[in-house]
């Protein structure tokens, strides 16, 4: 059986919505309390009203700092209503219950976007708005809280609903968001003081983030950084640990976590693999029936860019494929886990650093990811699609081979992880030219045939890695030409999400290149 609301204490500095709630509030014989300029508006309005002084006793006081910080006003709030001993209590002391506490805070934040100066900003540091905002909440069985004037509306016709009273539900929502306020306003308070006193407070501290290694710079000597844990579990949770080496940078990480993303796309049940990253970006990817060998091969695609690359491996590593690591200068290996032998062959080389995560992330997990803009940050959902889980289409009068189909998904697969515009030529298994980050997706095709010339040139080779390859396309060809420079250097099938205005010409241009083309309907953007 729920109780109608019989007395009410309105607090507010924004009157927003304020005459019309305590008017609906009042014709359903609701007593109003009110401090100071509440009360005038309310008593402008012609409603009844009483002031909060008559309740306590006392004036207004010290510019307003004591207003509502008295028993009278705590006990109406914190009481439990049906326990005999608060009801004594309030018969002692002449306490009221207050069932509805509809308050919000001076304006904090406002003053401070408004550039007010530090005493104005401490003077606009509510205290005992938030005292009684949480005290309501915390007796929220009993009592109900609104912060926000667009909960007026809804609470109005929750009340016509259920003759003059709220429900439970909404009761302990209202507290939720109550507890939501005074934490945020608190946490404005604290950066802006953080801020005064020359400390920088970290954005992530909004995440919960836990700094788990402080860094000697950013990206850049002159920028400052951390890694942070996040504490939220939405956001993945961190299990590598360092092995050995010096310390990680910025830079280490964020290569590290893209090299890892990207091999755990293949299954270490069904294939070895590697992938070596620089800048982000893969220089090389391969499976191999070792690990060893998959190294090899992915090495082969860009052997000069792989120089002081992220390694990763999707199986435990082992001695041979860390003594083919250790060959060329190298910042990062990271696996699942490493034997002995190659922990110690990895040891002889002080600087390399070498870490073991424990298990492979999931490609299909649902997740979040972030990035920061001017004034705030972007989050989505992690891309956890996966090629295997798509349904692929023929576009073209010639439906690519075995061979080339499983290397198009092969190249799929990897140019989900390559900073668009993401074009991806690759031959058995392993990628032989990459082009990736170009403002046009023709230029991006021009590049990695490029690099499958200059590897195949590498590598002692006359004709061009990708003579005999596939390409993948991140998202549409929206013209023909960046297919045809794609067909010109050596590819005979494509795989690419299609979906652009200029599908026909462009599926007519593969057919008549003699092209196999196959559509994925999904694209794989990454900035
Ligand atoms: O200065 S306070 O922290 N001291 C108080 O006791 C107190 N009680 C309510 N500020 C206090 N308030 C705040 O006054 C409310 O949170 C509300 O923002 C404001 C409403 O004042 P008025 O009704 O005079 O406009």
């Amino acid at each position: 059986d729920l109780r109608p609301i019989a007395r009410a204490l309105v607090s507010v500095s924004d009157k927003t919505g304020l005459v019309d709630l305590a008017s609906a509030l009042a014709a359903r014989g609701v007593a109003l309390v009110s401090t100071g300029g509440t009360r005038k508006a309310l008593a402008e309005a012609g409603l009844p009203v009483n002031d909060v002084a008559d309740v306590t006793g006392f004036p207004e006081m010290m510019d307003g700092r004591l207003k509502t910080l008295h028993p009278k006003v705590h006990g109406g709030l914190l009481a439990i209503r049906e326990n005999p001993e608060h009801e004594a209590a309030m018969l002692a002391h002449d306490i009221r219950p207050i069932d509805l506490l509809v308050v919000n805070l001076y304006p904090f934040e406002e003053t401070l976007r408004a550039g007010g100066s530090f005493e104005h900003c401490v003077e606009n540091i509510d205290i005992g708005g938030p005292a009684m905002i949480r005290a309501a909440a915390k007796n929220h069985d009993d009592v109900a809280v609104i912060v926000d004037p667009e909960d007026y509306a809804p609470f109005l016709a929750e009340l016509e609903a259920n003759n003059g009273a709220a429900t439970l539900a909404t009761r302990r929502r209202l507290a939720q968001k109550a507890f939501a306020r005074t934490a945020a306003y608190d946490a404005a308070i604290s950066n802006w003081l953080a801020a005064s006193l020359g400390e920088a407070t970290p954005p992530w501290r909004a995440f919960g983030g836990k700094l788990a290694e402080p860094m000697r710079y950013g990206e850049n000597p002159h920028q400052s950084a951390g890694f942070y844990l996040s504490g939220d579990a939405r956001f993945g949770v961190a299990t590598a640990r360092q092995a050995q080496g010096k310390q990680l940078s910025y830079n280490n990480v964020n290569d590290t976590d893209a090299a890892y993303e990207l091999v755990a796309e293949f299954d270490p049940a069904r294939t070895a693999a590697v992938a070596i990253i620089k800048h982000s970006n893969p220089c090389g990817v391969a499976e191999g029936p070792s690990l060893a060998e998959a190294y090899a091969r992915a090495l082969r695609c860009d052997p000069v860019s792989a120089f002081g690359g992220i390694v990763a491996f999707n199986r435990r590593l082992d001695a041979a494929a860390a003594r083919e690591v250790v060959k060329i200068f190298t910042e990062v290996i990271i696996a699942p886990d490493a034997d002995e032998e190659a922990i110690a062959l990895v040891a002889a080389k002080k600087n390399l650093r070498l870490l073991l995560a424990g298990g492979l992330p999931d490609p299909r997990a649902r997740g979040l990811t972030f990035r920061s803009v001017a004034g705030g940050f972007l989050a989505q959902s992690r891309d956890n699609a996966v090629v295997d889980d798509m349904t692929l289409t023929v576009a073209t009068k010639r439906a690519p081979s075995e061979r080339e189909l499983a290397d198009l998904k092969f190249a799929f697969r990897v140019a989900k992880h390559v900073k668009s515009n993401a074009i991806v030529y690759a031959r058995d298994l392993a990628t032989v030219g990459v082009g990736a980050g170009q403002m046009s997706r023709v230029d991006s095709s021009r590049v990695a045939a490029v690099k499958a010339e200059e590897a195949a040139r590498e590598a002692g080779v006359t004709e061009s890695f990708a003579i005999g390859s596939v390409v993948a396309s991140d998202a549409f060809f929206p013209f023909p030409d960046g297919l045809l420079a794609a067909a010109s250097a050596g590819a005979t099938a494509v795989i690419q999400p299609g979906g652009s205005v200029n599908d026909k010409d462009v599926i007519a241009a593969a057919d008549e290149a003699g092209l196999a083309m196959v559509l994925t309907g999904m694209r794989h953007f990454r900035h």
